[in-house]
């Protein structure tokens, strides 16, 4: 059930979790052994004393309650369109899907997501992951999708990132105008590299089901002087999406879809993009 973009039984879940956790702490421990053992009547004397002891256990565990009561912050619709910490995706209590953006350094990754949530496109690489949550266009109810953002240049944390989604965004570009070839064939040497050597391997050895897997092919905007791009990066998407489907962890191919041609820089095609997150 939902109270607006809160979903009641995560946010009881979430509150009833921190109470046990609050319980765990030593301090409030010890007070909810005192209380129990004031109550079941080891300090009765009285019946005064049981009241008394009673009415302070009662107080103990409001207080405790208050204590573990879910932060309101954590109501999506307060975060989203923000640069986020990891945890914080953890914590909020609207469900949504979460996608790892994946691909090559300076394959677009951090301005998609920026062109996504309407915030300023960021400086140089990325050096950490991090998250943005965002509302998907032409949805009623407003669903979710959280992104994460990968630094492209230090396989690892797209490992990690690939463990923890629900659902894959992998970009690919072509990033000249056609002109250096010798450059144009040393980034698809290198996109087929990091999509054979690790993502198709972390696909593998993930843990996780996937709701989708998406291959964008990115900056269509430069492509105009260079019209083999088209199809050079459709055979690289497409080769990538064989690969992997060859994973076998896809039950139907159709969960493993290819955008040929894409650019950051138009608005329609990152809706598209973001609208592929949707839940069916
Ligand atoms: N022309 C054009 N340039 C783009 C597009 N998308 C990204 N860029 C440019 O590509 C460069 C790298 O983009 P980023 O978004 O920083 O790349 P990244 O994938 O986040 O790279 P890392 O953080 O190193 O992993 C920047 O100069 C962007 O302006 C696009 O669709 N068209
Ligand atoms: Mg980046």
């Amino acid at each position: 059930m939902r109270l607006g973009d809160l979903e009641i039984g995560r946010f009881v879940g979430r509150w009833v979790a921190n109470f046990l956790k609050r319980l765990q702490e030593p301090f409030n421990w010890f007070g909810g052994v005192v209380g129990i053992l004031s109550w079941v009547g080891l300090f009765q004397f009285s019946d005064l004393n049981l009241y008394g002891s009673s009415a302070v256990f009662v107080l103990f565990i409001i207080y405790l309650l208050w204590k573990s009561f879910p932060d309101a912050y954590l109501r999506v619709s307060s975060l989203t369109n923000r640069r986020l910490e990891l945890a914080d995706l953890d914590r909020i209590l609207t469900p949504f899907k979460t996608v790892a953006i994946l691909g090559n350094s300076s394959v677009g990754k951090s301005t998609f997501l920026s062109a996504a949530s309407n915030r300023d496109i960021p400086d140089g690489a990325t050096e950490a992951p991090y998250a943005v949550v965002v509302p998907i266009p032409d949805t009623r109810p407003t669903q979710f999708v959280g992104f994460i953002d990968t630094v492209g240049r230090e396989y690892p944390n797209q490992v990690q990132m690939i463990e923890r989604a629900d659902a894959l965004l992998i970009f690919l570009d072509h990033n000249s105008s056609g002109d250096d070839v010798a450059l144009e064939s040393v980034r698809m040497k290198e996109h087929e590299r990091s999509t054979e050597g690790n993502i198709v391997p972390a696909i593998r050895q993930s843990s996780g089901e996937y709701d989708g897997v998406l291959i964008v092919a990115n900056k269509a905007d430069l492509w105009g002087s260079a019209p083999e791009a088209v199809e050079k990066m459709n055979a690289l998407a497409v080769g990538a999406k064989d690969k992997i489907l060859a994973t076998g962890e896809f039950a139907t191919p159709s969960k493993v879809s290819v955008i040929p041609s894409h650019s950051n820089l138009k608005s329609q095609d990152v809706s598209t993009v973001i609208k592929m997150f949707r839940a069916p």
